[in-house]
């Protein structure tokens, strides 16, 4: 997907720094932080979103809690707690059309999700 900006920051093509990376997922700050950590987990295959995934892709996204998981408590927010997102279509707010899972914490986060 030559035109999508997560896929542009996995090849190197966005200067952005990678706060987590492996094989199958990559991590960065967001851009327009909501919470003292904000970070971005995603995969480095494109996948546009929720609603796009196949059976087949169920290995990536255990893929992406796991990392999520680990960053969390790179990030030094396990203890104190943090929420998982993923906005999925417009309603949602969805902005970027490659799955993400944003990771926030580090204050207490508002009670209402929706
Ligand atoms: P969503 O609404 O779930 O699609 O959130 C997309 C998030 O992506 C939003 O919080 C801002 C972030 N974002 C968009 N473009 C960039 C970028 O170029 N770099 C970084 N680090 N984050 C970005």
């Amino acid at each position: 997907m030559e035109e999508c900006i997560f896929c542009k920051i996995v090849a190197g093509e966005l200067p952005t720094e990678l706060i987590y990376e492996d094989d199958v997922v990559a991590a960065f700050a967001d851009i327009s932080p909501m919470a003292p950590v904000h970070a971005l987990i995603i995969p480095k295959k494109h996948l546009a979103g929720v609603d796009e995934l196949s059976e087949e892709d169920a290995g990536v996204v255990g893929h992406m809690i796991m990392a999520a998981q680990r960053l969390a408590r790179q990030l030094g927010v396990s203890a104190s707690g943090y929420r998982l997102v993923i906005n999925t279509g417009a309603d949602a707010t969805q902005t970027v059309p490659h799955l993400h899972v944003h990771l926030l914490g580090g204050r207490p986060l508002e009670p209402k999700l929706g």
